[in-house]
């Protein structure tokens, strides 16, 4: 409570001029209103769209919550069973929230090869940072193949196909 950090003293500014006229502006009240208004901010990342070849790219949804005042960008880490730069065109490692934005979307490019493949995965986990804490830091998707359902098909001889 009630620390003197430089941070602290930019939110103050914001503070007040959100609050306008219903703030008496005096320091004792500044101090307090200080203290409300330091939230850590929060960084997490979620599943949003699975990706399947040649009919959907995959899509990993990023939140943060707290401060929203200035950009933020967050490192992370890819693994899963899919591989990178084969199944899928490989990821930067970083993401951009901007100013004022409090979610922002990676979006995986998956590649349509000629291989039957199973049902893959990728995982996305957030690096921790000194400049915010981790709510969700880790979410994993699916990429569906398409090209399995093809190859059984033939290969069986058959008339109808098992997998519809
Ligand atoms: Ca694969
Ligand atoms: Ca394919
Ligand atoms: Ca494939």
């Amino acid at each position: 409570m009630g620390d003197n950090t430089a941070d602290d003293g930019e939110t103050v500014i914001a503070t007040l001029t959100g609050g306008g006229s219903t703030y008496t502006i005096d320091s004792v009240a500044g101090a307090a209103t200080v203290t409300i208004a330091d939230q850590p901010l929060t960084v997490s990342v979620e599943r949003w769209t699975d990706g399947e070849e040649n009919v959907s790219d995959a899509v990993f949804r990023f939140t943060r919550a707290g401060d929203l005042t200035s950009s933020l960008t967050v490192s992370y880490t890819s693994t899963g069973t899919a591989t990178s730069g084969t199944d899928f065109t490989a990821l930067s490692g970083t993401i951009t929230f901007a100013e004022d934005e409090d979610e922002a979307y990676l979006t995986v490019s998956i590649t349509d090869d000629a291989t039957a493949e199973q049902t893959e995965t990728i995982v996305v986990t957030l690096d921790t940072s000194s400049s915010y804490e981790l709510g969700n830091a880790s979410d994993a998707l699916f990429v569906r193949d398409n090209d399995r359902r093809q190859v059984r098909w033939i290969s069986d001889g058959t008339s109808s196909d098992p997998y519809s």
